[in-house]
């Protein structure tokens, strides 16, 4: 016994020491001057601190605990609509994500041959003026729209996008096209907005969720809103080809065949309309296009769908009640990355109108409140230049119902390397790694060499910052400001919890800096951080300083005005002649997804609760909390190929190939295959995540979906070999 307590004091004892060990010898002992100016903390710097999350775009509100003037935990601040008092497992790793010891901590500037890694530090002074003239330079001799930019949603976005604007470059790249644009795009042309908001209230009775894996790719409030519906009694049908943890929590697994979703949703409408189940009055009074859907989808029974899906046409029919049953308290989830087959723009359609048909508007899915800027100050600045030269990535040339600020990225890239219709020579990026995030790294790379000069602001050494030219070290989310965060009826502040650590620097900084170096400073009209955020809450009347306290401000009430669908007819459009105008069907109709050839498996990938992305693999708790990256097959196939858990396998495909090893599992169809995505990553300036695993993006082929410019990822087919 005494030995058992022993040992255990001991571990106790150990682990203490570790955790100390880990974090505190990298935290600067001082806290942010400005929350002592706020009075966040007593006479021992002992406090709480509101701030907001980074770890991924939802942003939820934290609570930053700080102890004799270190931060020691950040939790979930009950005051904010998206945590609601909870961080997931990546939110509360964020500490390591600031002490990560990699972290850049001063500007860089290469000195090997790009990609060898050797760079010298430089003052920002340096590395400013050197972007600056490099910027200048290639707009001298090549026109501003040689200058390519890209960046992924972020709170500084609209300064970013102040600088590509004012410098009068056309060419900007964001993720959207990697991940929702079919979503973004279907809802625009059948809503009138980019993503309505769901209601998971007492009497949402039915959920359909299509590949939207809420249980591991979170956003917390809607993750913890599934769960309680599902504790309430919600009934859950999921459809993924992989048995995933949402697929554990749902009341029905249907392992459809990838690319099929548009079959089973078609089959959906076939039964609803054909039996007459749907909200007759609702579709009367709102909504346009009927007669045109009613003609196409009685071409999709569930009998017809059943073969291509692999999803016996009885249980299709017997959803199909079930969900006009359920009426108006189902929802048929419209996805978040929907980037799957080059017929996902039409899945997406037929999701939308799946709810429209029940009539459950107003009473599980509403307009969102969070789009735009709502009543916030912002500096003033003039218009931005006219640019007069094409767009790279097709818009709208080619891609005419894609919104320009969320563009065609991974046509942009490929342009790049074709040099079609001109060639551009410099690439500026922010908050992104597209060395991993677009489909083929290879194809990614041969863009990158063709710039005479990269220039990326991150805070770690990620794939494309080592491939740089210059790296601006950003500071972490706990060591800065950013813009206000509206959500719903209020703004929420990002602030510093503790002094940047090394020369890290704010975006709103380093924006303004290098336009004043532009020659743009009218577009950067505050003085500072501060100064900027006052400017924002200027016409709220209420101080920074209460803010600060809060970690939010409340938004005036505003009166509804009288609603109505931003389409062209005013209602949802079941039939769109925006889309039929321009060339593609006007109510969606079945496109056959490629399938793979003999020997060979779809490639899927999808996120893990404990990683964000690619820019979270470094974080040494994440790392310690996540699973051994593996390439997932179905336990009998691979008994099959003679391979099991733990062989090498060589995993090869149009564009690649990569070894990993493989975890054989009940979890997948036969058909597919399955990649973590974040992992292979090749920068030597990340210790913990260098080497390890092995990265989808070099299998990924790229195809795009040619109405709303998405690309396919699971439209990418592999084989399978021991090594
Ligand atoms: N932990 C964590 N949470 C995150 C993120 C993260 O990186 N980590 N990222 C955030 C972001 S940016 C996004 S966009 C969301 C993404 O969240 P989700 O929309 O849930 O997307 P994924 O996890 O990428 O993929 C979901 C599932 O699609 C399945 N799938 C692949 N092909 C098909 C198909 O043809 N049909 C069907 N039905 N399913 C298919 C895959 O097997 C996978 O399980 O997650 C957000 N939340
Ligand atoms: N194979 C494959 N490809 C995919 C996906 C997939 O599941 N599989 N998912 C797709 C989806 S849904 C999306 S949204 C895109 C995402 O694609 P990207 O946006 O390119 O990927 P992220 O990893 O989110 O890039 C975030 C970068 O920001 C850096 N960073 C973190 N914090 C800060 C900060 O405070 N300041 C600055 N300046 N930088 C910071 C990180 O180090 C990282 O380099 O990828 C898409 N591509
Ligand atoms: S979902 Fe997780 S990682 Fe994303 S903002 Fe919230 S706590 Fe942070
Ligand atoms: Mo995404």
């Amino acid at each position: 016994m005494a030995d058992l307590l022993s040992r255990r004091a001991f571990l106790k004892l150990s682990g203490t020491t570790a955790a100390a060990l880990a974090v505190g010898s990298f935290i600067p002992p001082q806290v942010a001057q400005a929350a002592r100016d706020a009075n966040l903390l007593d006479a021992n710097n002992d406090g709480y601190i509101p701030s907001m999350c980074e770890m991924c775009v939802w942003r939820c509100g934290l609570l930053a605990r700080v102890k004799n003037g270190r931060v020691v935990k950040l939790e979930g601040n009950p005051e904010n609509y998206h945590s609601k008092g909870k961080l997931c497992p990546r939110g509360q790793s964020g500490l390591m994500n600031t002490y990560d010891p990699d972290r850049v901590l001063t500007p860089l500037i290469r000195v090997g041959q790009r990609g060898e890694g050797k760079f010298r530090k430089a003052s920002w002074e340096e590395a400013l003026d050197l972007t600056a003239n490099q910027m200048l330079e290639i707009k001298k001799k090549y026109g501003p729209e040689a200058m390519i930019f890209s960046s992924t949603h972020n709170l500084s976005q609209p300064l970013f996008e102040n600088l590509l604007y004012a410098f009068g470059s056309p060419n900007y790249g964001t993720q959207r096209s990697l991940c929702f644009n079919a979503m973004i795009v279907s809802n625009l042309m059948t809503y009138g907005m980019q993503e309505p908001d769901r209601i998971y209230d007492d009497k949402l009775k039915y959920i359909l969720l299509t590949g939207r894996n809420l249980l591991e790719a979170i956003s917390t409030s809607e993750t913890s809103a599934l769960s309680q519906a599902i504790d309430r009694g919600a009934k859950v049908v999921y459809l993924d080809p992989r048995f995933t943890k949402t697929a554990a929590k749902a009341a029905e697994w249907l392992p459809i065949k990838p690319g099929t979703d548009l079959a089973f949703h078609l089959a959906l409408l076939n039964v609803i309309i054909g039996e007459g189940l749907y909200n007759h009055d609702f579709v009367a009074q709102h909504t346009v296009g009927f007669e045109e859907l009613q003609k196409e989808v009685s071409k999709y029974p569930p009998e017809w769908a059943a073969p291509l899906t692999g999803i016996p046409a009885e249980t299709i029919t017997r959803i199909a009640h079930e969900f006009a049953a359920a009426a108006p308290y189902a929802l048929a989830h419209n996805g978040w990355r929907t980037s799957n087959f080059v017929n996902s723009f039409h899945t997406q359609r037929a999701i939308g109108i799946l709810n429209a048909l029940v009539g459950n508007w107003n009473v599980i899915m509403v307009a969102s409140a969070g789009e735009g800027s709502g009543p916030l100050g912002a500096p003033k600045q003039p218009p931005y230049p006219r640019s007069s030269a094409i767009r790279l990535d097709g818009i709208p040339w080619k891609y005419p119902l894609v919104p320009m600020n969320i563009g065609v990225f991974q046509e942009l890239r490929d342009n790049i390397v074709k040099g079609d219709p001109y060639t551009p020579h410099g690439w500026f990026i922010s908050r992104q790694n597209p060395a991993m995030s677009l489909p083929d790294r290879n194809q990614t790379f041969q863009a990158l060499g063709k710039m005479d000069f990269i220039v990326t602001v991150d805070i770690i050494m990620n794939d494309t910052a080592w491939f740089s030219d210059v790296v601006l070290p950003e500071a972490s989310y706990l060591e800065r400001y950013d813009p206000l965060n509206i959500i719903n009826d209020r703004a929420y502040l990002r602030q510093p919890v503790i002094e940047p650590q090394g020369e890290g620097r704010s975006a709103l900084w380093i924006y303004k800096q290098l336009g004043e170096r532009l020659g743009l400073g009218d577009f950067f009209q505050y003085k500072d951080d501060e100064d900027y955020l006052r400017q924002q809450l200027a016409p709220l009347g209420v101080s920074l300083e209460e803010v600060k306290k809060k970690g939010y401000a409340e938004l005036p009430k505003t009166e509804a005005a009288g609603f109505s669908w931003n389409t062209p007819s005013g209602k949802i459009e079941l039939y769109s002649d925006t889309l039929a105008k321009v060339g593609f069907p006007g109510v969606p109709i079945w496109e056959a997804p490629p399938a793979p050839g003999e020997n060979e498996f779809y490639l899927l990938t999808g996120k893990v609760a404990q990683q964000s992305q690619f820019g979270s693999q470094n974080n040494l708790y994440l790392h310690k909390y996540s699973d051994e990256p593996r390439l997932w097959m179905n336990a009998k196939t691979a008994r099959g190929l003679g391979m099991q858990t733990g062989d090498w396998v060589e995993v090869t495909s149009k564009v690649g190939a990569v070894h990993i090893k493989l975890l054989a599992t009940e979890a997948i169809r036969p058909d597919c295959v399955f990649m973590t995505p974040g992992y292979g990553h090749l920068s030597k300036g990340l210790k913990i995540a260098y080497g390890l695993g092995a990265n989808d993006s070099v299998l990924h082929v790229t195809y795009t979906d040619p109405i709303s410019g998405g690309q396919a990822l699971s439209q990418t087919f592999v084989t399978v070999k021991k090594v």
